[in-house]
């Protein structure tokens, strides 16, 4: 169970997991508050000490090389010490929406039944690994960093897989150690005393309580790159790649099932987002995608990594509606009208038929 509150009205509970209710977003600044941020956790959040905390670094990629026996640990003042970047990023299950493989396609599938709410975006605050990896000394060889978090081992199927932990390469430039979400300590759930952040990658790569970071000259694998978190069943190739960066998706702050009355007007907003670049169109249709119509992009702080989209709608006739979205981003990604399947529920970035109830 998370260690925040989950107030009802702001979350949907989903036991190890909460998801963030569209209904409840405050939409003001585009920065999602961490008491009201979706929690993903593969077990529970470990409750550590700031004082004695360290982050362990070794591997064949830091110069002089160093064996796990012999790793350097950097306490929380080190790492403080060093200069501090902050930026708005986008935080994402890759399993976000995956409720709607069954709602919406017709194949089900088990794991958390998230809408669209696993997701936010926040001002992350803390250190470029590579400035901390070349203060220390990084090979010229040197190619992937594994982060390790400090949770306990996941146990599946009564397999140990040991704590999370995932391998990105060193051409991600932007990745940071964070410290702080909004300005704040990261809360317990969300990492706390450091968590890793690969911008535009899907979440499970943003490894939380981060205990060690190994830079290898070689590729390196976990369960979390090699097993899960890449495509499988349906049409995809037995060897399609580890996820990496996330697609378009969009949702209305509307409740599911939205309610509104003949004749009213009513602001259809919410947000867009994508790990690749900044939300350039985004259109709605009240008509089930017979027509649509463009909706205004209301710019903020937040704009290069979420917009925020506002559409005018005024129903014509009682009866259960679908409003839809699409998004399209700054690469010329757009919402398709349907997703793959894949047997995990990954990345379900179709145009979601947000139903709407319109009485007389
Ligand atoms: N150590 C650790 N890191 C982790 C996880 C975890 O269970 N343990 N879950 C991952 C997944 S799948 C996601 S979607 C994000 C969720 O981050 P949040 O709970 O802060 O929203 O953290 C990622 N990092
Ligand atoms: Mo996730």
């Amino acid at each position: 169970m998370p260690v925040k509150p989950l107030p009802p009205e702001l979350f949907v509970d989903h036991g190890t997991n909460a998801e963030m209710r569209w209904d409840s977003a405050d939409l003001t600044d585009g920065l999602t508050d961490q008491a009201r941020l979706f929690v993903r956790s593969h077990t529970t959040a470990p409750d550590l000490d700031p004082v004695t905390y360290r982050l362990r670094v070794f591997g064949d990629g830091l110069a002089p090389r160093r064996v796990a026996d012999d790793a350097l640990e950097l306490s929380l003042d080190d790492l403080d010490a060093l200069p501090q970047v902050s930026r708005p990023v986008l935080l994402e299950c890759t399993g976000n929406g995956r409720r709607l493989f069954g709602d919406q396609q017709g194949t089900p599938i088990e794991e958390t039944p998230w809408r669209m709410g696993a997701v936010g975006v926040v001002e992350a605050t803390g250190v470029l690994v590579r400035d901390v990896l070349e203060s220390i000394g990084l090979a010229a060889d040197a190619r992937e960093v594994l982060a390790t978090g400090l949770d306990d081992a996941y146990v599946r199927d009564g397999v140990d897989h040991g704590p999370v932990r995932r391998p990105y390469p060193l051409t991600e430039r932007d990745a940071l150690l964070v410290r702080a979400f909004n300005g704040e300590d990261l809360l317990p759930d969300h990492g706390y005393p450091l968590r890793l952040l690969v911008p535009g990658w899907v979440g499970i790569a943003q490894v939380k309580w981060l205990g060690s970071l190994e830079v290898s000259t070689g590729p390196l694998e976990s369960p979390w790159n090699t097993r899960w978190y890449r495509m499988s069943g349906g049409d995809h190739p037995a060897d399609s790649p580890p996820l990496t960066v996330l697609p378009v998706r969009s949702a209305l702050a509307l409740p599911w099932p939205g309610q509104v009355q003949v004749g009213e007007e009513v602001e259809l907003t919410g947000r867009a987002w994508s790990g690749l670049a900044p939300i350039r169109r985004v259109e709605v249709s009240t008509d089930d995608g017979a027509t649509w119509t463009e909706a205004e992009l209301v710019p903020d702080d937040a704009a290069e990594v979420w917009s925020r989209f506002q559409s005018v709608w005024r129903p014509g006739a009682p009866g259960e509606h679908a409003v839809l979205v699409r998004a399209t981003d700054g690469a010329g990604r757009t919402q398709p009208d349907r997703t793959p399947y894949n047997s995990d529920g990954y990345l379900f970035d179709a145009v979601v038929r947000h139903p709407v109830v319109v009485t007389g």
